[in-house]
Order: C-alpha cells, then structure tokens, then sequence
C-alpha cells in the first residue's frame, strides 16, 4: 500500500518553545523531544513520518532562530540544507506551519526576529501554502486569546496582517491529535510550494549570505561580533585592574570569562563562514559529513563485534581456568573479567560520543 501513497512534506516552523515538537508527537504520536524549560530541544532538523492516505507526511521539526546553543547561521544553515534536499530529490513541499504560542501577552524580540525571519525564507509566493497556526489555548483565558489573535491579525507591524493578504491560513491548534490532523490536511492536498530562499540558493545560485534571509543573520553576526569584541576589551582591563590591585580571584575570574567569550566570538566567526557557502558546496560539506558518520558507524559495528567475541573466548577461557584448578583460580579469574568489560565500556562510550558528535555536526 505503502507504494501508492504520495509523499509530501511539511515543514513546521516557529519560535523556541511555541510547540512545535509537541505539535509534532500530537500529530505523529512518535516520540519527540519536547522543552520543559527554556532551553530548546530541538537542534536539528528532524523528520517525523504520517501515514494519512492518500499521503505520506514527512512533518519536518526544525529548531527556531533564538536556540539556546546554536547561532542564528547555524539555525538557517541547517534550513536551508533542509531545503536544498528537498529540491534536489523533487520532494513536493506541500506546507509550512509557523507557530506561535497566544499565552504570549507581546512580541517578545525572539518571537519578532523568528516571525522576520519567517518572511525572509518565504517570500510572498510559498504564503499559499503556510498556516499561520496559535497554540497553548488552554493555557489562556479564551477572550484574551481572541483579542490577542485579533491584534495579530490587524497590527501590521506583526506581518500576519500581510501574509494573510497574501493567502496565507491562520489556524488555531486545540493540543489534540484531530486538530493536528485538521491543520495538516488544509495544506496537504495544495500545490507544492518553493520558498524564497529555495529560488535564491538552487536557481540564482546566491550565497547563503545573499539571500534575503542570510542578509538579516549577517548583521546580526556583525552585532554580535562587535558585542564580543566589546566585553572582551572590558575583561581585559578588569583583569588588568585586579592584577595591580592583586586580586588574583577576580583576575582568574576574569580570564575564564574571556576564554569563554573567545569561544563564542569563534562560533560566530564559524557562522560568517557558513554564510559564505554556495549551494554547491553544502551539498559537498554534507556528503562529506554523511560519509565520516557511515564510517565511523562501521566502526563501531566492527568494535562490537570484537568486543563480543572477546568476551566469548575470555569466558570459555575462565571457565577452563576455573575447572582446571578445582577452583582456585576463580578470584584471578573474575577481577580480570571485571577490568575488561570496564575497557569495553569505556570503548564503548567513546564511539558513541564521536557518532553523537558527527550527528550533531551534521
Ligand atoms: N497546553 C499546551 N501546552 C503546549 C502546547 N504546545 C506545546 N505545549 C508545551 O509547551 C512546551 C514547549 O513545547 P515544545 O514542543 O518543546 O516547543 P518547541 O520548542 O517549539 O519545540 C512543552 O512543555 C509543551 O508540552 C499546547 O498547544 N497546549
Ligand atoms: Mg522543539
């Protein structure tokens, strides 16, 4: 049956914390990450499958532009690979969800830049097929919701009073599987749709950085930097100041401080790097990537496949020991098994920690 269904994507996009994943298990019942706190959870762009026939729903849960350990040049990014995927195995992008939760009294700045964002990765013509969806009703008192969602819809300062001109839906998410369902069948059987920056990046060949979304995370990487730069200057001379007052805790202090700050002024430089790539060249960096983890994944298998035979013959061997001396040498025996499975583990954990750190940079 499997066959017949027509594959579609749907991509479900937002601030951190407006309930994308939650949307996301609600629709697909898999077993999604979702925050408690305000750190975000979701860094990657990640895949979910629905099986609604006639279609096959591949509901794509992507990470918003305010994620706590990721820049904004990592964020898009990351998008925009996601997008040149699509285009390039002809997937039809038949939706995008942009969230956002309505237990907000104002616009925080994060919900602004991400809405901003939105609109530079859209542009006008893919609106027909966005949903501009509210979440967390029950969470608020229903006429404040409403008049919220009204001030929405006529504060054009918002952009949703623009984008539904230009055919966008608004819809509101009741937090239950039918409404995620509902919500996604009203762009399902649409027309796909291409994005703004899908244009920029596979037909006029422009640079993440000349995109219209690349331009708005270019100036913030440039104020960020700046920013860094700033306090850094600042800790260097407090650090200075310490010294010759010889306060050696607060000079340390501060030193850590700079190291940190230098740290994350590098990931922004890595982010203005980023920007720098043709479509080409993602395409290169993530076969590349893809490669390294297959490789590294068959490695693992061919530790674990040592490992168990390892701990075959060391068993077969011990038992023999022990037979052998009536028992004498069962201590010897199991403090030597006891050390080797801790190496295994170690060994262990080691693969599993380059895997998670090649999946994260991929
Ligand atoms: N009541 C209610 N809670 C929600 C709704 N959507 C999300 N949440 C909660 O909001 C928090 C953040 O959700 P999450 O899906 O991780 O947000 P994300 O960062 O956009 O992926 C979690 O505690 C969710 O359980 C909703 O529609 N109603
Ligand atoms: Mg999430």
């Amino acid at each position: 049956m499997e066959t017949e269904l027509k594959h579609i994507v749907i991509a479900v996009m937002g601030v951190t914390g407006a309930g994308k994943s939650h949307f996301v298990q609600r629709a697909t019942g898999a077993d999604v990450e979702i925050g408690h706190s305000q750190a975000s959870c979701t860094h990657e762009v990640a895949n979910f499958d629905l099986i609604m026939p006639p279609y096959h729903v591949h509901l794509v849960d992507t990470p918003g532009f305010d994620d706590s350990f990721k820049n904004d040049a990592e964020i898009l990014d990351g998008i925009a690979e996601f997008l040149r995927q699509v285009h390039d195995q002809r997937g039809k992008l038949s939706g995008i969800l942009y969230l956002h939760q309505i237990t907000d009294a104002r616009m925080r700045g994060s919900a602004l830049k991400n809405l901003t964002m939105f609109q530079k990765l859209m542009g006008t013509r893919a609106l027909t097929n966005c949903v501009l969806v509210t979440t967390k009703w029950g969470n608020v008192d229903k006429a404040v919701g409403q008049a919220r969602e009204e001030e929405l819809l006529q504060d054009a300062r918002f952009g949703w009073k623009n984008m539904v001109a230009n055919r966008a839906q608004v819809a509101r998410f009741e937090n239950t599987s039918e409404s995620a369902i509902r919500i996604i069948q009203s762009v399902a059987c649409l027309r796909e749709c291409v994005p703004k920056l899908t244009e920029e990046l596979c037909y006029d060949k422009k640079k993440l950085k000349d995109t219209a979304a690349g331009r708005v995370v270019i100036d913030t990487l440039k104020e960020q930097l700046a920013d860094k730069q700033a306090e850094i200057e600042l800790t260097k001379q407090q650090q200075a100041q310490a010294l010759h007052e010889k306060d050696t805790e607060y000079a340390k202090q501060m030193q850590e401080q700079r190291a940190v700050l230098e740290a994350e002024m590098k990931r922004v430089r890595e982010g203005q790097v980023l920007m720098e790539q043709r479509v080409e060249e993602m395409r290169r960096t993530s076969e590349a990537r893809a490669l390294e983890i297959r490789a590294a994944e068959k490695e693992r298998r061919k530790h674990s496949t040592k490992r168990t035979v390892g701990r075959w013959v060391g068993g077969i061997l011990g038992t023999a020991a022990i037979v052998v001396t009536g028992g004498v040498a069962a201590p010897l025996v199991l403090g030597a098994a006891a050390v080797a499975e801790g190496v295994y583990h170690e060994e262990k954990v080691d693969d599993r920690n380059k895997l998670d750190r090649l999946h994260a940079a991929a």
